[in-house]
């Protein structure tokens, strides 16, 4: 047993008892575990050429699992944000601001049809239908 193990078994006992500790302590490994990771697909580039005030291509084809990366070529500061369909009105998928020379990745679980646009430069906007 390490140090640190006996450290929180000691703390376990000390809250919920000694008999209780092993249902306890499968408790707090449940809440630390994370979502199993979807699978990565392909990644896909959505770039913002200087001075170009667009998304290029505007249009996006993928699939579950894939990502689409933002890129930023231009010498100022874009605003990406995208709303989920099906999410309720004022929830936002994506709403990330991507400094110039930097990229900010998404990966899609669910398909749909999205919209982004840019919070900033209302005439960047784009779509990426997400198939099965
Ligand atoms: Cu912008």
């Amino acid at each position: 047993m390490t140090h640190r193990a006996a450290v929180r078994l000691i703390g376990g006992a000390v809250l919920s008892g000694v008999m209780l500790w092993p249902v306890w302590a499968g408790a707090l490994e449940e809440t630390v575990q994370k979502k199993p990771a979807l699978p990565v697909g392909k990644t896909l580039e959505v770039t913002v050429e200087k001075d170009s005030f667009a998304f290029a291509p505007q249009t996006v084809s993928v699939h579950v699992g894939d990502v689409v990366r933002w890129t930023n070529h231009d010498a100022q500061k874009h605003l990406v944000v995208t709303q989920d369909p099906k999410g309720a009105t004022q929830q936002l998928l994506i709403y990330h601001t991507i400094q110039p020379g930097e990229s900010y990745e998404f990966q899609f679980e669910r398909a749909d049809d999205y919209n982004f646009f840019c919070a900033i430069h209302f005439q960047m906007w784009g779509s990426i239908n997400v198939a099965p």
